[in-house]
């Protein structure tokens, strides 16, 4: 007998509801400021100490994060200010999509600056294409990988190489591998030589995301 295809389900995939609640988990675990306090005290000049920090926009789509990443002796001179969006997608399940925001020093600081964050509008974010997250979830939290393709092209120092990044986020924090290769060679050009960079969770904002996009 032949099989109906309308009834052929792969047996990993979750329901609409369960992939809902897991893409709201990961944004509320996302949610906080982490810093890598310890490891750049324990191992200087390995590790610069850097703070990373998300927090809700809710005038934006459900899970838009604001993101400033900086480091700690100049927390309001982000070197990176994203927004990031959990998000489920039919082909790929769980993705965290990348944005960046046009002339982002409009917004530097606003992590800390409720009126200023809800400035930031939906035609400020440019996709950061190839540069999607795709996320698992784990007993103790997420693992995630930027998507396979050597599509994140980034420039450093001029070269420009594409970046393959995984972290993992749990309740005490978050580890991250950001690594640069040359587009043609795959040669390693820059990053993680010593290992994860090992961000502690300090402050949980992950309250804030339960009433960010409930209506
Ligand atoms: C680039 N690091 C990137 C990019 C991503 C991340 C997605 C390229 C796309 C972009 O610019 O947004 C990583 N973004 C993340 C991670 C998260 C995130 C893990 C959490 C979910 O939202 N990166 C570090 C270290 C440092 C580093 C502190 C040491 C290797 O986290 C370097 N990352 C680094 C560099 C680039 C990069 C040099 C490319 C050039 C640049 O952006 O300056």
């Amino acid at each position: 007998m032949a099989a109906s295809l309308r009834h052929w389900e792969p047996k990993a995939v979750e329901s609409e509801d369960q992939s809902t609640a897991t893409r709201d988990r990961l944004t509320r675990l996302l949610c906080g400021t982490f810093s890598n306090r310890q490891q750049a005290f324990e191992n200087p000049p390995l590790y610069g100490h850097i703070m990373v920090r998300f927090r809700p926009l809710p005038q934006l789509d459900v899970g838009s994060l604001l993101l400033e990443q900086a480091y700690a002796i100049a927390p309001n001179e982000p070197y990176r200010v994203r927004v990031l969006r959990p998000a489920v997608c039919p082909q790929r399940g769980l993705t965290i999509l990348n944005f960046a925001i046009h002339d982002d020093r409009r917004f530097w600081g606003a992590i800390d600056d409720a009126p200023r964050r809800s400035e930031i509008q939906e035609h400020d974010l440019q996709l950061l294409d190839g540069c999607t997250y795709i996320v698992e979830a784990t007993s103790a939290g997420f693992l995630g990988k930027v998507e396979p393709g050597c599509r994140c092209l980034v420039t450093r120092k001029g070269h420009t190489s594409y970046l393959v990044s995984e972290f993992e986020l749990n309740k005490t924090g978050m580890q991250t591998i950001d690594r640069g290769y040359h587009p043609e060679t795959h040669e390693h050009l820059w990053g993680s030589i010593a290992g994860p960079f090992q961000f502690e969770r300090e402050i949980d904002w992950g309250d804030e995301s339960l009433t960010a996009w409930a209506n």
